[in-house]
Parts: C-alpha cells; structure tokens; sequence
C-alpha cells in the first residue's frame, strides 16, 4: 500500500513527533535482512529538536510505511500526446521496442498521465491527465495543483530492450510531500504511454541501475522545521519491473535493522567546563562556557540495536559542537559504551535551565518504536550553579 503509507509519512512527520508503541511491529519480520546504507552525510551539526521526544504517533498505522511498495498494474496512456525522441539521446541498449526515453521538458512541456493519489492528503493532489511544473526541490516547493516533476532517467522498465523513462514526481501536502516514481514509455505509434507506478515513498533522487529499474534513495521519514534532518534514515532501494509488475528488486527491506526490542539507556559520567569565552554572536559579544561530556549508553536488549546517534533538545539553550547527530556503530544486547560530546552555552542561560537535555536515538525506528524504555533515552547534563 505505498500510497497509503507515504501519505501517513507526509501527514505525521510534517510537525514531527518521532518514535512509538514498543508492542508494534512491522509485518515481515522474518523478511531477509540487508545492510543499510545510511547515506553518509551526517555531519555535526547543531541541532535544533522540538522539545522532548514526544510519543504521540498512531503507531499501528506506520508499521508498514516502510515495506516495499509495488506498483499497480500499467494504467492508462495518453493518446492525444506526442513527443519524438530525445535527439541528444544516444542509445545504451539494442531497441527493441519503441523508444521510451523523454527528457525532463518533454515531460513537463504537455499533459501527461498522473494515477490517483489515494488516501489522506493525497485527495488534495492533482491526478489524471495535467501539465506537472518542473519542480527544483522535492520536498520544499509550491506549485499549482502542489504537484511537481523533479527529475527523470532514463532506463529499462518492461521486457523490451529499448529504455523508458522514469520520472519522480511529489505532491506537497505540509512540510514534506508524497512521492512517486512513474514509468513513462511509447507506444508503436509513437504516443506517451503512463505504464505504472514504479515506486513511492520518501524518495529523494532516482538513478538508472544497469540491470534495468532505478536505484532510489529512500529515507524512512522527512524531516523538516525543528527536527533534525540527521535523525532521516536512507537507504539505497532498486526499483523495476519483474517481468509482471513494478516491484522492489534490491536493497534493503526495511528501516529498522533487527527485528526485537532493544532498551537503549544513557547516563552522564562527567562533564568538564571550559572557562567562560566572549563570542560574538549576532554582533554581540555572548559569555559562553563549553562542556566536555562523557555519555554511557547501554543497550540493555535484548536484540542488538541498529545505528544511533546522540542528540541535543535546545530547550536548554546549548548548541552542538561535536559527537551529537552522528551515527554510532551498532551496539550488542548488554553492551555499553562511552560517547564523548561537546556543546556550548551562554552562561546567562545557567540561572534559566537546570542543563542541556540529551537523548539516544535508534536510526530507523521514527515510526516503529523499538525502544522498550525510552525515558532512560534522556539525560541531563547539568549547568555549573
Ligand atoms: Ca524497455
Ligand atoms: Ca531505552
């Protein structure tokens, strides 16, 4: 059900709240494992979270946002529209077929098939036949109609050898926005043909894979506004045709890295302050004091934890220098470990806030709750009084 699950990862994840029920669990779960392939971006950065981890998603209704979303069966063509080869496009496979290949303009420059958005926010998405503007960001972008066309590429999506095209499109419906992946091919005499939905979800690039399909980058969620974009968990997922129908080929099944509950639990074990500093922030000079934190964080299991990162809630006032938002490795069941971080703090703030608030965080599980405990996922790193 891809368009109901991408539709629940746009309405809920636009203001964000993150992870969940522990009794919930994806479907699947005998599923075969594959390695993730976290996007390697993360960079420290300060991060800015909402308040505390609030509990309050509907979590049943996401325990399968993250399955492999299949398309329906090849809908309607467009007749009326035509468009000849792309002239600059020089042919990687023997035709077969007809020529499939259009280029973004040829795509956005007539009307074209778009399949109904089923479900939630989808109702307010444009479908059938429309004109889809060029859109330059596929997560921030306003359109008429709030449906765009972001890229194409050009690669093998049925049984003949000639390539087509697919094209991912995205429906703004809040903060994030629906996403899909159609296929668009010729028919014999020439005319586009809309032949499915070849993938959906929170799908930020597509490339052509050589064996045909696309390699997507998928995330389990969209961060926006005050959630950190680090806590996105992507994963490279190949998307074709099996011979029957628009399908997942490869690449991992699923967000979360194991299938039973774990009990991440962090701890202060010392905080060193350096001496005050000025620092000129926004033209002023601020007197701002680091802190050197040493965390403990047990995985009390019983299931190995997947990636993790430390972050920081600014309701405290501190700023992330280093070791918040970076992935950790995975940590066994009983395991513990010492992650240092450092932040700053204006000292004025001291006399407002009690310290700065940190919390563990399990890649992959924004929607699935796979923490048995998570009020041990928080700490506080207390201010010097
Ligand atoms: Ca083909
Ligand atoms: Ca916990």
């Amino acid at each position: 059900m891809p368009d109901f699950d991408d539709d629940l990862i746009s309405d809920a994840f636009a203001g964000f709240s993150a992870a969940a029920a522990p009794s919930v669990r994806a479907a699947g779960s005998g599923a075969v494992r594959h390695t993730i392939k976290r996007r390697r971006t993360r960079n420290t950065v300060a991060l800015s979270v909402l308040g505390a981890l609030l509990l309050a998603v509907p979590v049943a209704a996401y325990a399968s946002m993250d399955r492999g979303n299949q398309g329906p069966p090849p809908v309607a063509t467009s007749p009326e529209v035509t468009f000849s080869p792309s002239p600059s496009a020089s042919p990687s496979a023997t035709p077969t077929g007809p020529d499939g290949r259009f280029t973004l303009s040829q795509l956005t420059s007539a009307k074209i098939e778009v399949p109904a958005w089923t479900g939630g926010s989808g109702q307010s998405c444009v479908s059938g036949r429309v004109r889809l503007p060029k859109i330059k960001d596929v997560q921030y972008f306003n359109v008429p109609g709030d449906v765009g066309l972001f890229s194409v590429v050009h690669t093998n999506l049925d049984d003949d050898a000639a390539l087509e095209t697919a094209a991912l499109i995205a429906c703004k419906t809040g903060e994030a926005s629906r996403r899909r992946v159609l296929a668009f091919d010729r028919d014999e005499n020439g005319r586009t043909v809309m032949k499915g939905i070849v993938a959906s979800g929170s799908i930020w690039t597509i490339a052509a894979n050589p064996q045909g399909g696309i390699d997507a980058d998928v995330s389990d969620f969209q961060a926006c506004c005050s959630t950190p974009k680090v806590m996105e968990l992507h994963q490279t997922r190949t998307y074709g045709w099996n011979g029957t129908a628009f399908a997942q080929l490869g690449g991992p099944e699923e967000f979360a890295a194991h299938d039973g509950l774990i009990d991440l639990a962090v701890s202060v074990k010392g905080i060193t302050w350096a001496e005050t500093k000025q620092i000129t922030v926004a033209g002023a000079k601020r007197p701002y004091r680091t802190a050197t934190v040493v965390l403990k964080v047990v995985n009390k299991g019983p299931a190995a934890s997947g990636e993790w990162m430390v972050l920081l809630d600014d309701s405290g006032q501190a700023e992330a220098l280093s070791g918040i938002g970076q992935a950790q490795p995975v940590l066994a069941a009983g395991a513990t470990v010492e992650v240092t971080v450092t932040f700053r703090v204006d000292e004025t703030m001291f006399d407002l806030n009690d310290g700065a608030r940190l919390w563990v965080y399990e890649l992959g599980t924004v929607s699935s709750g796979y923490d048995r405990n998570k009020d041990d996922n928080r700490t506080v790193a207390a201010y010097p009084k």
